[in-house]
């Protein structure tokens, strides 16, 4: 596509499909400035590792507006050093080993009891449905929190979810959005005071016993890692599953072929979140000036990586633009495990719950697979994605037959 005029982020264009402008940006505004937010965007895979794989230049600082706000205070990527490694390993602690399989057959359970009541129906939203309710209740299971706070906890998360992925909030939705992180955070903290001297191995628990070099963590700041624990575990899982279905759905040879044979679901993932990233921006603040392809950049510029759109870099993968499961047993440009593609970041602040969110959708998916058969769009389905911060489609109307 041909391009004449400088083309926003912001624009309705980019906002209803921003794939067709992923090449425009790569090649022809590899770092491209928005005034608005007063911000440069990058888009080649090789620029986009390089930013993040250089936490020293290019620094998380960025989130003491995106996120501190919210989340009441600082975040696992916020953090580095010694304290980083201390708060990560707790972290892994409760989504690995021993805990990972207390947690797996309740995520099993929730799928099926989310799923149970549309069998007879014969029909379901896969995002409005399922997804959403289903990311909430395994956010929960890892926390230790209570299932039958479900409806509100994804309320007060949708709220402090549209405060990190919005540029535009109005003074009204700003407000809410604080609202709901007060609402948390008058929830969580009696919670994580009762929690001071347990032994189990939710996530909450588990926080309370990282000694970092010589301190124990106050209750404010397991607040603020429940809350991001809530966020990134949540957010993204709806889309990605969604974005699966669809793009199995739209290309059948490749579904039949996952139904027939499950091992290919790894594949099939992994290809759905570089082909569509739902989380398409990680943002970045310089330390000092430096420059990106010959161009100046200032100290304390606002760096957004475009996770998508290195995620199509011809130079890293082959015929970037079609959604193929293939590819990793195919092509030797690509390499071999999830780090190929940059969907949970790069370097020192790689997602912690990457595995754990492999073996989720993995799971889920198969459980999907094996209960809902000759799965198709419901008559006046239109497929919508929406967002740009977080991308994912707006519903999956489908209909099959129970089995
Ligand atoms: C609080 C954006 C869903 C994270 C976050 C802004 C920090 C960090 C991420 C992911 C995904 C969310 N950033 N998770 O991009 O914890």
């Amino acid at each position: 596509m041909i391009i004449k005029n400088k083309v926003s982020v912001f624009s309705n264009e980019y906002n209803e499909n921003p794939y067709q402008f992923f090449s425009y940006f790569r090649n022809e505004q590899p770092v491209h400035y928005e005034e608005s937010i007063n911000a440069y965007f990058v888009s080649n895979y090789e620029d986009v590792q390089a930013v993040l794989g250089n936490d020293q230049l290019f620094t998380t600082k960025s989130l003491a507006k995106r996120a501190q706000p919210v989340m009441r205070d600082r975040v696992l990527a916020q953090m580095n050093g010694k304290e980083h490694k201390a708060k990560k390993s707790m972290i892994l602690k409760g989504i690995t080993g021993e805990r990972l399989e207390e947690i797996v057959p309740l995520f099993e359970e929730n799928a099926k009891e989310i799923l149970n009541p549309y069998l007879k129906k014969g029909k379901i939203d896969l995002v409005n449905d399922f997804g959403k309710i289903f990311a909430v209740q395994s956010t929960i299971e890892m926390l230790g929190l209570d299932k039958k706070d479900q409806n509100k906890i994804a309320e007060w998360h949708q709220g402090i979810a549209s405060f990190i992925t919005s540029f535009n909030q109005s003074k009204e939705e700003q407000e809410y959005s604080f609202w709901c992180s007060e609402q948390l955070e008058k929830y969580l903290l009696p919670i994580i005071e009762e929690r001071k001297n347990s032994r189990n191995l939710d996530l909450i628990s588990l926080l309370h016993r990282s000694e970092t070099t010589d301190t124990k963590m106050t209750s404010q700041e397991i607040l603020a890692l429940t809350l991001n624990i809530l966020l990134a575990a949540t957010e993204p899982v709806d889309k990605t599953l969604a974005l699966l279905f669809y793009h199995l759905l739209e290309n059948p040879d490749q579904f039949a072929n996952v139904e027939k044979d499950r091992k290919l679901l790894k594949n099939a993932i992994r290809e759905t979140l570089r082909y569509k990233s739902p989380v398409q921006f990680i943002p970045r603040q310089l330390s000092d000036n430096t420059e990106i392809r010959n161009i100046p950049l200032p100290k304390d510029a606002l760096i957004i990586c475009m996770i998508g759109a290195a995620n199509r870099d011809p130079e890293f993968f082959t015929e970037p633009d079609r959604f193929n499961i293939y590819r990793e047993l195919n092509h030797q440009k690509v390499f071999s495990t999830h780090s190929q593609n940059l969907s949970f970041g790069y370097g020192t602040h790689t997602c912690v719950g990457a595995s754990l969110s492999l073996i989720q959708l993995e799971l889920v998916a198969n459980i999907i697979l094996d209960k809902l058969k000759n799965l198709e769009y419901d008559k006046n389905f239109v497929y919508a994605e929406h967002g740009l911060y977080t991308r994912g489609p707006k519903s999956l109307e489908l209909e099959f037959r129970a089995s």
